[in-house]
């Protein structure tokens, strides 16, 4: 053979070889892309909104001044964040929950509850019963994280800045757990802590998605600091996405 069919000869080798290389990636694509089709074919989703009428309340002004450092932090009033009512006229920070779902489900990764301006990040959250929950400080000032569990085991840990997180885990379902830093009286976050992965927390548009559910029917539960707390009884199908709305006032 000469060196031109050789060459040749190598060039093509080298094709199949890529060749082949590609479709194997593109059968794992597509085996990946299929995986997620039939889980969302056999699933159900529920997604809503959230929403107030009436008169939002006036919420007061924190006053930090027993802490300076937390004081500087900020240029301008913070008010408080419970009774909060979004721009358009949707509720933040309302703890969504599916009650009761039966099967095992994936614990979730580890969730954040920072501390930052003397703040807790969010103000309110969930985890799922084994699910990690990390709590940061960003604030060059102590905390003192205070659980005021009623069904897990209550704890208060100081938290010096600086000091890397503090890790928790909780065993049993609790809707909801206040959070309260002993030394700055106006810190308070609330945690839900559910039997299973299907909750979610509305944001500056009032909204939420679940997703993953198997098909059945559920009550939903919508849990507010200021408003008080709605269920409804919901039916979801696989597949599908059912939409359910609450109305708070
Ligand atoms: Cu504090």
């Amino acid at each position: 053979m000469n060196r031109t069919k050789w060459n040749a000869l190598v060039v093509l080798a080298a094709s199949v070889a890529a060749l082949s290389v590609g479709a194997a990636a593109a059968r794992i694509a597509g085996s990946g892309a299929a995986a997620a089709r039939r889980a969302a074919q056999s699933s159900a989703a529920i997604t809503g909104k959230v929403s107030f009428t009436g008169t939002p309340p006036k919420r007061a002004p924190l006053d930090m001044s027993a802490d300076s450092v937390c004081a500087g932090e900020h240029s301008e009033p913070v008010l408080a964040p419970d009774g909060a009512v979004n721009s358009n006229g949707t509720l933040p920070d309302v703890f969504v929950y599916v009650e009761k779902v039966s099967g095992k489900f994936r614990v979730p990764p580890a969730a954040t509850l920072d501390q930052t301006g003397c703040m807790y990040e969010p103000h309110v959250l969930g985890v799922m019963v084994g699910q990690e929950l990390d709590i940061a400080s960003s604030d060059p000032t102590t905390h003192n994280v205070h659980f005021m569990s009623k069904i897990n085991k209550a704890w208060n840990e100081t938290q010096e800045p600086g000091a890397p997180p503090l890790i928790h885990k909780f065993t049993r379902p609790e809707i909801m757990i206040m959070v309260h830093c002993n030394h700055h009286p106006w810190m308070s976050a609330y945690l839900g802590v559910t039997s299973n992965p299907f909750f979610a927390v509305t944001g500056d548009q009032g909204t939420f998605t679940i997703k993953g559910l198997p098909p059945g029917d559920y009550t939903l539960h919508a849990w507010t600091k200021a408003f008080g707390t709605q269920e409804q009884k919901i039916t979801v199908r696989a597949g599908e996405t059912t939409t359910a709305n609450f109305t708070f006032k």
